[in-house]
């Protein structure tokens, strides 16, 4: 631990943290732009610069190490001039217009100009005239770039695929791909982590949420939602609850209130997917392969392995993703139930995740040359309609979903964070390979945040080698370590971004560094609180095959169900 003064006060911090982290552990407050919890810290923006004692220039706190007897100004007449004078500069190359940028309230550079009550003191000049629409997923607005490189350090640090680069110099720097190529066009996997941490409205998801505005205004067909497990835990921060709150029974009312004729679950398709992928699996340990076998329900991970990682494509599942398997099972069980033909049917998708956008498009997962999903919002996308159309959400009672496509097991909501595909997939193979009920439903060794987790999963003698990656720099790490030969694995889950889809791309925005944490609690509580725990005792997951579907696996569930990755 080191002393050290912040404002005229003595505090004991641990010691070779940085300035910044020094004042945010004692509730003080400093100033970012540039910096993120989740980045290494690059001092670009000059928004966070403290008085030191003993140093004549003022320091950036987010690259400043604390030393003994620091003593250190957060405010003073020159901190605040300098603050302003940094933050007017990066207005200089800053279009003024608000009222049309996709950030919203969410923009950071917006608060601080406020808080700081900056003024335009320099002419405007050299903004930017790039904007890429190339993509599903995400969109690009250079116009808007603060040069703060957020988007530049998560596409390599956190997701190891290297998209973007600084390209020029001084003023004209911008985050580019190489060759100036659409986004879509590069290693882009469409994870959108770019879009969750820009902190203006340089990079945002494809804004799919003006179409469906105008689809509930029109209100021509049957209009269905369906809602990804993470989004109950993190759309209540779009509406000032705390962290880890969930709401499922509000974003259900929400939904109703929007105009949707129905709300189902996407956990209900999770529930189908055990089924279905856990059947696969069963399948490959008797007969021997191939193995590793991957989970194939996180698109930005398809898009990894289509475009970098080809040779494993024949070790994926061929179980469609949840929203694409609801979707099918909407426009045919559903359909039929309700006595419409599938293309009077509007689905919008709700998801934390921006490569849900794209995967809706691929032209294999089409169903009698229909596409399954029509349109996928984000949470923060859903949070913008609700805001739009002046519902109450926090206000809102608890509703229920929708049946029989509403009702799932806590094995379902597992989905949402990392480790929970496996230990939903592990509570099915298991019971249904040794014909007994398991011991324990809870598998520890997958729980966490860590970037691999790996266990030994013992099936009546029978041991089962698994492994778990999210972040995608460390999937890579992985996959190229099975590459070599370096490691050994019969199953393995993969999601692309970190936490699972709890830290998707479309998720509520947060500077918590503790955010992943609080909304895996609220998956783990929702797990635990549910009356059944297993996929294959969901009731409905039953009445589907024995009206439908006949038995898992089966020519029908192949059809509606199953896919192909190409490479
Ligand atoms: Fe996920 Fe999913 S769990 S990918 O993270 O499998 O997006 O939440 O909806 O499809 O269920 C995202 C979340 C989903 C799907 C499910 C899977
Ligand atoms: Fe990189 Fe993901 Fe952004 Fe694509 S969407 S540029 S892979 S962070």
């Amino acid at each position: 631990m080191v002393k050290i003064h912040i404002n005229n006060r003595e505090y004991e911090v641990p010691e070779d943290i940085t300035v910044l982290e020094a004042a945010q552990k004692v509730g003080i407050q400093i100033p970012t732009l540039c910096h993120h919890p989740e980045l290494e810290p690059i001092g670009a923006c000059r928004v966070c610069v403290v008085e030191i004692e003993g140093s004549r220039t003022l320091q950036p706190a987010c690259t400043t190490k604390v030393v003994d007897g620091m003593k250190i100004k957060t405010y003073s007449d020159r901190v605040e001039n300098a603050v302003k004078f940094n933050l007017s500069l990066i207005m200089a190359n800053h279009p003024n217009d608000c009222m049309y940028c996709e950030a919203d309230a969410r923009c950071e550079l917006k608060k601080l100009v406020h808080k700081f009550d900056v003024e335009e003191i320099f002419p405007k000049s050299d903004i930017p005239d790039i904007f890429d629409d190339s993509s599903p997923s995400i969109q690009r607005d250079l116009s808007k770039c603060i040069k703060c490189q957020r988007c530049v350090r998560v596409c390599s640090e956190i997701q190891g695929i290297n998209v973007y680069s600084m390209i020029d110099r001084g003023y004209h720097t911008l985050p580019q791909t190489a060759f100036d190529a659409p986004v879509y066009e590069t290693d882009c996997i469409s994870c959108g982590q770019c879009s969750y941490i820009c902190p203006v409205g340089a990079i945002y998801e494809t804004p799919d949420w003006k179409k469906v505005l105008k689809i509930l205004e029109r209100k021509e067909k049957i209009l269905v939602a369906q809602t990804a497990p993470s989004t109950r835990v993190a759309i209540g921060e779009e509406f000032g609850m705390e962290p880890g709150s969930v709401s499922t029974g509000k974003m259900v009312a929400a939904l109703r209130r929007l105009g949707f004729d129905y709300v189902f679950d996407t956990n209900f398709a999770a529930d189908l997917t055990i089924v279905e992928e856990g059947t696969e699996l069963i399948g490959r340990l008797k007969e021997g392969g191939p193995f590793p076998m991957f989970t194939s329900c996180c698109p930005g991970w398809i898009n990894l392995l289509e475009k970098l990682y080809p040779e494993f494509i024949e070790n994926v599942s061929s179980a469609k993703s949840p929203q694409q398997m609801m979707s099918a099972v909407i426009k045919s069980y559903f359909a039929e139930k309700i006595g419409v033909k599938p293309e009077d049917i509007i689905i919008v998708s709700v998801m934390p995740c921006t490569a849900k956008k794209d995967e809706i498009k691929r032209p294999q997962q089409k169903i009698n040359d229909i596409q399954s999903t029509d349109y996928v919002i984000t949470t923060r996308e859903l949070a913008k309609l609700i805001k739009l159309k002046e519902i109450n959400f926090s206000g809102l009672p608890d509703e229920e979903y929708d049946n029989p496509l509403g009702a799932s097991t806590g094995a379902a909501i597992l989905f949402g964070v990392t480790g929970g595909v496996m230990e939903a997939a592990l509570r099915t193979a298991y019971e249904i390979l040794t014909n007994e009920k398991l011991p324990k439903v809870v598998f520890e060794d997958v729980r966490g945040l860590d970037g691999v987790k790996e266990a030994e999963v013992d099936v009546k003698g029978k041991k089962i080698k698994i492994a778990v990656a999210h972040g995608m720099a460390n999937v890579r790490r992985l996959l190229d370590d099975l590459k070599e030969g370096k490691r050994y694995y019969d199953f393995i889950e993969i999601m692309a971004c970190p936490g699972g889809c709890i830290g998707g791309g479309g998720q509520p925005k947060s500077l918590d560094p503790e955010i992943l944490r609080k909304r895996a609690e609220a998956i783990y509580s929702l797990d635990e609180r549910s009356t059944i725990r297993r996929s294959h005792e969901n009731p409905y997951i039953k009445q589907l095959y024995e009206e439908f579907l006949k038995e898992p696996n089966s020519h029908l569930a192949h059809e509606l169900l199953h896919t192909y990755y190409t490479d």
